[in-house]
């Protein structure tokens, strides 16, 4: 069975079980469809205490007779912006963990022919979407969308759409109770009425061959289970085909050509694609490239590649928000590009999609990884269940997305059977769904080995992956065993390693003794950057750096009251834009590389 239909099944299993539906995974290339936006100003009410549901206010009822009252109203109360988190939008709300409602009328032109429907990029953590009176969905994951099928739930004229969204941190959820970024919530990305055809084109994934650069491999699947025709043509390429999808409503066919310009960094190169078939027809710009390992060596387009990476949160530092806009991508990514980078490590969850769609068009390798992030219970079938579904719903959003190249499957995980079983299914939907890209998952377990006098690390989990990531912190979290220039390691020999995480923080503007951690001080930073630097000439196997991290960012980790004040300040570049030393520091030596 393919993924897609194990997954259907799967949920249709789930919904006879339990008497609600479960949202559905989305079609792919949503922002290429016919869509409403339902983006603007909601309706809200905070409901701290859970009374929402049991009082059924997704019904939205007013007094109609002389001894009726309603204790809620969605009129004339508190209105917030959709997409955007809550916690920026009214001091009270900063903080907050629970539960608020999202509520909005909309009227929608109804075509005969069609089927709608509701499209959500991201709600975090948790939500239950009720259309006119009914609950029609649920979803749980902050960081990847969903959509719901309305077409029979669905009126012309003034459709009631309420959302219930809860970002309670639970042992159970992933990330679970800690981890070190702002807990926004909110329906925190772009929400649509899609219109498809009766029987549209689902899904499609076309990429170049894992080795060949001119063979272009291509499969479609419809919505129902249909034979028709569809074609598949890249204009500009002069290539054209018309396959006949089967039983199943699927086909797959590959394309040769001479003539592919492969996309890379320095020359981002995409392609219009356009998919059609006897009702539908969707369109976008893809690209195509190689990429493998071999020994120790990442190859990119057949040349070993050093990846200048860099990370960041979804988060806008100067506008203490989440970032949700194309707006957003380009002054996240425009930092990144001046820093030098070919490469961005996106921090820690799927970001939104203007970010990876403009980072691909930027000439960004991408990593893309789910929350895996320490603290997670890892012997919870359930919460297995839920990250195979995360990063499913990860690789069919960016499957076609040429700038992708890692998928991330953990950050900082202890080595033991269940968690070492968790990764490992995690590995197998991967895999499953793609086999172009590398596996990679990051490690903080490299230790100093006194006798030997190098850096090394156990965890024989590290050999399901193509490339070990490790986040070492010396001379922040771990002092110096030796001087940078006899740091040594030994770590992965015979795997390509990057170092994904380093650094340490600073507040922007404070000077201080350059020796000292606790001066907090740009100096000392700088000067943590520049042993780390020495130190990555040691590293026989290095084939890329990703400082931590691109800007300061918030999180409630983070107490001290002068230094940090609830932001994490590893920034190179400050919470108001600023850059600090270090920046020019890894400027050059990316600049070098
Ligand atoms: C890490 C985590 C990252 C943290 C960082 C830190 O190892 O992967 O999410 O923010 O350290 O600043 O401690």
């Amino acid at each position: 069975m393919k993924p897609r239909t194990f997954y259907l099944a799967l949920s249709l299993f789930l919904n006879l079980i339990f008497s609600h539906s479960m949202a559905q995974q989305t079609m792919t290339n949503v922002y290429g469809r016919n869509v409403q936006s339902l983006n603007g100003k909601w309706d809200a009410i905070i409901d701290l205490y859970d009374q929402g549901r049991k009082n059924k206010i997704f019904l939205n009822k007013k007094p109609e007779t002389k001894i009726d009252f309603y204790e809620y109203s969605f009129d004339n109360g508190l209105r917030l912006n959709v997409p955007s988190d809550w916690n920026s939008q009214m001091p009270e709300l900063k903080y907050y963990e629970g539960t608020i409602w999202y509520a909005r009328h909309f009227d929608a032109a109804k075509e005969v022919d069609n089927r709608s429907f509701l499209y959500f990029g991201a709600v975090s953590y948790r939500c239950r979407i009720y259309l006119n009176g009914k609950e029609i969905g649920r979803h749980e994951g902050g960081f990847t969308p969903f959509q719901i099928e309305v077409t029979d739930a669905i009126k012309e004229k003034d459709n009631f759409l309420a959302v219930e969204v809860n970002n309670t941190r639970q042992v159970d959820a992933i990330p679970a109770m800690a981890f070190d970024w702002w807990n926004y919530g909110g329906i925190t990305r772009d929400v649509f009425l899609v219109s498809t055809p009766k029987v549209f084109i689902e899904d499609y994934f076309i990429q170049l061959d894992k080795t060949k650069a001119d063979k272009i491999n291509a499969s479609v699947e419809l919505s129902e289970k249909v034979s028709q025709s569809v074609t598949i043509e890249i204009p500009e390429l002069q290539l054209k085909q018309t396959v006949r999808t089967d039983a199943n409503g699927e086909a797959k066919t590959s394309f040769a050509s001479k003539k592919i310009k492969r996309w890379s960094p320095g020359s981002p190169t995409l392609y219009k694609v356009k998919v059609s078939s006897k009702s539908d027809r969707v369109e976008e710009q893809i690209g195509f490239r190689n990429v493998w390992v071999k020994g120790e060596d990442i190859y990119l387009n057949d040349e070993p590649v050093f990846l200048k990476s860099i990370s960041f949160h979804e988060e806008i530092p100067q506008r203490k928000s989440r970032a949700f806009s194309e707006a957003d991508a380009v002054m996240l990514l425009s930092e990144a590009k001046a820093l030098g980078c070919n490469m961005i490590r996106l921090a820690h969850y799927p970001q939104n999609e203007y970010t990876v769609r403009l980072a691909e068009k930027m000439g960004f390798l991408l990593w893309e990884e789910i929350p895996i992030w320490q603290g997670i219970d890892f012997k919870n079938e359930s919460t297995k269940e839920k990250a195979g579904k995360m990063m499913r719903e990860m690789i069919m959003r960016d499957k076609n997305r040429v700038a992708l190249t890692f998928w991330g499957v953990a950050n900082e995980t202890q080595p033991s059977a269940p968690r070492n079983a968790f990764i490992k299914s995690l590995i197998d939907i991967t895999k499953s769904i793609d086999t172009t890209r590398l596996i990679t998952a990051a490690f903080d377990l490299v230790r100093f080995n006194k006798d030997k006098q190098v850096f090394v690390m156990d965890d024989p989990f590290i050999k399901a992956l193509d490339v070990v990531a490790i986040n070492k912190y010396l001379g922040w979290y771990h002092p110096w065993p030796v001087t940078p220039d006899k740091a040594t390691w030994d770590v992965a020999k015979g795997q390509p390693l990057i170092i994904s995480e380093f650094g340490g923080e600073a507040l922007y503007g404070k000077t201080g003794d350059a020796d000292v951690a606790s001066s907090w001080s740009e100096d000392y930073q700088a000067t943590l950057y520049r042993k780390n630097l020495e130190m990555f000439k040691h590293i026989p196997n290095l084939r890329g750096t990703s400082p931590w991290v691109l800007f300061d960012f918030r999180s409630p980790f983070r107490f001290h009251p002068t230094n940090q004040e609830d932001w994490n300040r590893k920034g190179l570049v400050s919470d108001q834009g600023y850059r600090k030393k270090a920046w020019y520091l890894m400027k050059e030596y990316y600049d070098s590389k």
